[in-house]
């Protein structure tokens, strides 16, 4: 794809049509735009939601208030989590409320993706006509970008309905956003990934988060020769990291099972914590990467650094919660946790940014799985 789209020219075709309001959870696809609009949407007009759902809820709760209609952005795997608000809240059987949907559209029949991608990027389409909601891909062309664009809100507000624009790899142009998450830790994630693995028996099992984490906690074992039938790899389904671990857990008391999670994992399904406060066993054992951002897609800013994940923790009924953020206290509080019965959770305040070579792993996720199932069954 030659031609680009602007970010300037789509954000201001969007705000001179009404569209002030801006919510949803990043994308890579949409990593230009995102971070557009993070440096330009006038203060409070722009919130990056727990998950995509929540979001929907966000853009329906500005249109109550105002009459406005939001943009709520997504990857199109973020629809598994849209499905219910957008059944049963915007939905003309129920409220009817309009807004527009900007959906990266990952594993797009044709282009080669990831794995997790590939079946909602052959049923996005789809997907969305079950919904009732009308969809067209947003062109790269600034003129019929906007052109499509005013067909969209004319759609949404005269049928009081959200209405989609499709956005396929390469849409956006380049753009350099003028607001970093400040870097006020030194350390990288996979120099906290490695000290973790580092602080781990053989027989120990690892669940690992959608993202960057898995990738560098695979060349990690790689390169240290370790076998890789300990780690299950959540390469999709992101948040859920910590329910698989403590699924496994349950199940396996003699195995002394660990999750490693991300900040935005982590306030993606946040209740989950409850259910390992309560429920979780004592080999059950949480370490949280909290690097304040969605680094994998973008480093677009979380809430990471504004809340206190210890005290949430405890709250919700983890035994004991503890936080590092250089690589000495990494290891001081490993030998801590795993002297201590769990629930417990391990928060690392780290710093965004990742190896431009960093690999994918070899083998597909099945493999994985029957590698991993057979490790815990020996
Ligand atoms: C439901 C869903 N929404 C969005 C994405 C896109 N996505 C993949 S990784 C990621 C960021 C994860 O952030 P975090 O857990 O903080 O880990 P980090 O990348 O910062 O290490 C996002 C938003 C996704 N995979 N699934």
């Amino acid at each position: 794809m030659n031609v680009k789209l602007d970010c300037a020219s789509f954000f201001n075709a969007l705000t001179s049509q009404g569209v002030g309001y801006f919510t949803g959870v990043p994308d890579s696809l949409l990593k230009e735009f995102c971070a557009y609009v993070q440096d330009h949407a006038a203060g409070g007009r722009h919130i990056i939601a727990a998950n995509e759902g929540a979001a929907v809820a966000l853009a329906c709760g500005h249109h109550l208030a105002t009459r406005g209609i939001g943009l709520v952005y997504m990857q199109n795997s973020g629809l598994g989590n849209a499905v219910n608000p957008l059944t049963s809240l915007t939905s003309p059987l129920v409220y009817g409320i309009p807004l527009l949907l900007l959906v990266g559209w990952r594993g797009e029949p044709g282009v080669p993706d990831e794995p997790q991608h590939r079946q909602m990027g052959e049923i996005t389409e789809a997907m969305l006509s079950t919904l009732g909601v009308a969809h067209s891909i947003l062109p790269a062309d600034d003129l019929e970008a906007a052109e499509c664009l005013n067909a969209a809100v004319r759609h949404c507000t005269a049928e009081n309905r959200p209405y989609a624009l499709l956005v396929k790899a390469g849409t956006f142009a380049p753009y350099e956003s003028r607001a970093h998450v400040e870097a006020s830790f030194s350390l990288t994630r996979e120099a906290a990934v490695c000290a973790v693995v580092d602080s781990l028996t053989e027989h120990d099992v690892v669940v690992s988060t959608t993202g960057k984490t898995s990738r560098e906690l695979y060349e990690y074992r790689v390169s240290k020769g370790h076998d890789l039938s300990r780690d299950f790899l959540t390469v999709g389904s992101m948040g859920h990291a910590s329910q698989i671990a403590l699924g496994i857990a349950g199940a396996r008391p003699e195995r002394e099972v660990y999750c490693i999670d991300g900040d935005g994992s982590t306030i993606m399904h946040m209740g989950s914590m409850a259910i390992v406060g309560t429920h979780g066993p004592r080999n059950f054992r949480h370490v949280i990467i909290n690097n304040g951002a969605h680094d994998s897609v973008g480093a677009q800013p979380t809430v990471g650094f504004q809340m206190d994940l210890p005290a949430v923790a405890v709250a919700c009924g983890y035994r004991y919660a503890m936080c590092a953020s250089t690589i000495d206290q990494i290891g001081q509080h490993m030998r801590t946790l795993t002297a201590c019965d769990g629930p417990v959770l391990l928060e690392i305040k780290a710093r965004t940014g990742s190896r431009a070579d960093l690999g994918r792993p070899q083998s597909t996720p099945e493999q994985n799985k029957f590698a991993f199932m057979d490790f815990l069954n020996a």
